[in-house]
């Protein structure tokens, strides 16, 4: 019989305010919000544990809210991430626009915290355009740039993708330890 092993990831989700970091860990988790809300530090902690091959899958993910005015505890947020979701808006309005332009902030602050980790992109609230007019160059351009795990599109509203997108890394993280601790 083989040994069933624990593992546990830590996962911070960043973005610009409403662009529905929130809303997608709810999705996801089902809304098991864990009663610690971190207001101090500005976060919101959400729990979720699956099984892979007999292993047990511990996650948690960090979610910042929307206000930076806790810079002085940011290395808190980051500390011991395992892997990062830069989520942005695909809405053609500022809100979409502003979130694009600031991926290079978020993943500048995810370099300066947590150094090499993975990253992957969410590109939120498909429901709201046309599939037309998603810009698949510019997205897969960014993940180039910016040598993401991979990008997603979803929508928290209709659930379009998010099981997808959080299942991926989900498996990435654990492949990636499991080599490790094979290898021990
Ligand atoms: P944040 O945590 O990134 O700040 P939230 O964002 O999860 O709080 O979402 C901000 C608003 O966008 C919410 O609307 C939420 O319902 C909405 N939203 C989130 N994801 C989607 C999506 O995929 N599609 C659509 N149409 N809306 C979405 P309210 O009105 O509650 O503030
Ligand atoms: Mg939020």
């Amino acid at each position: 019989m083989k040994n069933s092993e624990e593992f546990r990831f830590k996962i911070v989700v960043v973005g610009d305010g409403a662009v529905g970091k929130t809303s997608l860990i709810k999705k996801f988790t089902k809304g098991t919000f864990e009663k610690d809300y971190v207001k101090t530090i500005g976060a919101q902690l959400s729990k979720y544990s699956k099984e892979i091959n007999g292993d047990m899958i511990r996650l948690i993910f960090w979610d910042i809210a929307g206000q930076a005015d806790f810079n002085f505890l940011h290395h808190l947020f980051y500390k011991e991430s395992r892997a990062a979701i830069i989520v942005i808006s695909l809405e053609e309005n500022d809100l979409g626009k502003n979130s694009f332009m600031h991926i290079e902030n978020w993943y500048n602050e995810l370099r300066k915290y947590c150094g090499d980790i993975q990253v992957v992109l969410f590109a939120n609230k498909v429901d709201l355009v046309e599939n037309d007019n998603i810009n698949n160059m510019k997205i897969q351009e960014l993940v180039h740039k910016y040598n993401f795990l991979g990008s997603f599109i979803t929508s928290a509203k209709t659930g379009e993708g998010v099981i997808e997108a959080f299942n991926a890394i989900i498996e990435k993280l654990y492949n990636k330890y499991k080599q490790l601790s094979t290898q021990k």
